[in-house]
């Protein structure tokens, strides 16, 4: 298959657009063949069946490196409780916060969370997202994590998408173990961990280190065992302070380090070392009303990828628009469209450890998004616009 006569943003070696202005691309076998300009098409592709896209855009489809789409109920009534002024420790002490959605997501059966996460998912695919990770952590026991995990898993039998799942299980302390966190980690996350694994359910470990979660010590030791069991880690960094998760994730070569926005140059620094990606999530600092900004300078001075994500989740970032997060990320935290449209593309991708998709270049899979639209910054540009015309998954064309 051959498409012509369209603008691609391959995606560069240095995280620039790439753009070919009149370009054309070669699919072979779901692998991208070959990509060029309209004028240099080599012969042989000639032949086979065509396609003139009149023009548009075509990108690397988009990925979406961090989610919990996977949760039971929802806290719609504790947005507008805060709203009418309650404090965040009063909507707890209502049954609300984090431990209202353990709660629900412990009631529902896999079916259950399967077909509340399918909208979610729906909602971002037809924004031309073409892989999406998957969170655990709303659990806290075994049986809910394992479930978690295998709900994850079923949304790519049902729907046209790439499913990576990370297991979260140090993602909160379970009320009944609020007076003993480390033997949650010791009794129940890490066990959890090895079965988790033990079932081919786990792409890679994360946690929530944090005040309010769990500290270094912690975190160490659901990593060591990550390690042992030859899993990649990431984790939930310096989010409402700084306690030192960063280090901790780059010292253990992490895929990623996420939320990030009280990490300091320093962590750049380390971060930059360990080769982790700095996944930036504005709808989590949008929705907390958050101020206090991610170093981005520092991570441009000493080379960090940075990627975007939604987070959606029911609570701090109940987002599930990766156009939107393109729109955010430049807003809110001053990103250029270009590196938005890198951060939700080639870098997101590296935040997965995935290498064969994110960039258009032979050998990789024909992962594409197809818009309407003349430049690339049009994606972040407009607000609650989506100017997708197609997406197309590992050489197939699917129903967004
Ligand atoms: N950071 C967050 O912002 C979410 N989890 C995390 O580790 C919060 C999740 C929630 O409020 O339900
Ligand atoms: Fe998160």
């Amino acid at each position: 298959m051959l498409l012509t006569n369209a603008q691609i943003v391959t995606v560069d070696d240095n995280g620039g657009y790439g753009l070919i202005a009149r370009g054309a691309l070669a699919i072979k076998d779901g692998l991208i063949d070959w990509v060029g300009t309209d004028d240099a098409i080599p012969a042989k592709y000639l032949d086979g069946p065509t396609r003139d896209l009149e023009g548009r855009l075509i990108t690397p489809a988009l990925i979406d490196c961090h989610t919990h789409v996977v949760h039971g109920g929802d806290r719609a009534v504790e947005f507008e409780m805060r709203l009418k002024g309650a404090s965040y420790e009063e909507v707890a002490r209502a049954g609300g916060g984090i431990v209202s959605t353990v709660s629900a997501t412990r009631e529902a059966t896999i079916e259950d969370l399967l077909t509340t996460a399918l909208p979610r998912v729906d909602a971002l695919l037809a924004e031309g997202v073409s892989v999406i990770e998957v969170k655990s952590g709303y659990g806290l026991n075994e049986e809910t994590e394992l479930n978690m995990l295998r709900a994850a898993r079923k949304i790519a039998d049902h729907r046209a998408v790439r499913v990576k799942t990370t297991f979260l299980g140090a993602h909160a302390v379970p009320t009944e173990y609020k007076d003993n966190p480390d033997s949650y980690i010791d009794d129940v996350c890490i066990p959890t961990l090895k079965k988790a694994h033990a079932e081919g359910l786990v792409d890679a470990v994360d946690g929530f280190c944090e005040g309010i979660a769990f500290d270094t010590d912690q975190i160490k030791r659901v990593f060591d065992v990550a390690r042992d069991l030859g899993l990649p880690v990431k984790l939930h960094a310096e989010q409402l302070s700084n306690i030192g998760g960063t280090k901790l994730a780059a010292a253990y070569g992490a895929l990623s380090v996420d939320h990030i926005e009280y990490a300091t140059e320093e962590d750049a620094i380390d971060m930059a070392k360990s080769g982790s990606v700095a996944v930036l999530l504005p709808g989590a600092f949008y929705t907390l009303h958050e101020t206090q900004l991610p170093p981005i300078a520092a991570f441009r001075k000493h080379g960090v990828p940075m990627a975007i994500a939604t987070d959606c989740n029911p609570g701090s970032s109940p987002l599930a628009s990766i156009l939107l997060t393109m729109n955010m990320s430049c807003t809110l935290f001053r990103l250029t469209p270009e590196e938005a449209l890198v951060g939700a593309t080639a870098h997101a991708a590296r935040a997965l450890g995935l290498t064969d998709t994110g960039r258009i270049k032979p050998g990789l899979r024909a992962d594409l998004a197809i818009w309407n639209a003349k430049h690339p910054a049009e994606l972040a540009y407009r607000i609650g616009f989506n100017p997708l015309f197609e997406r197309i998954l590992a050489g197939e064309s699917t129903a967004a």
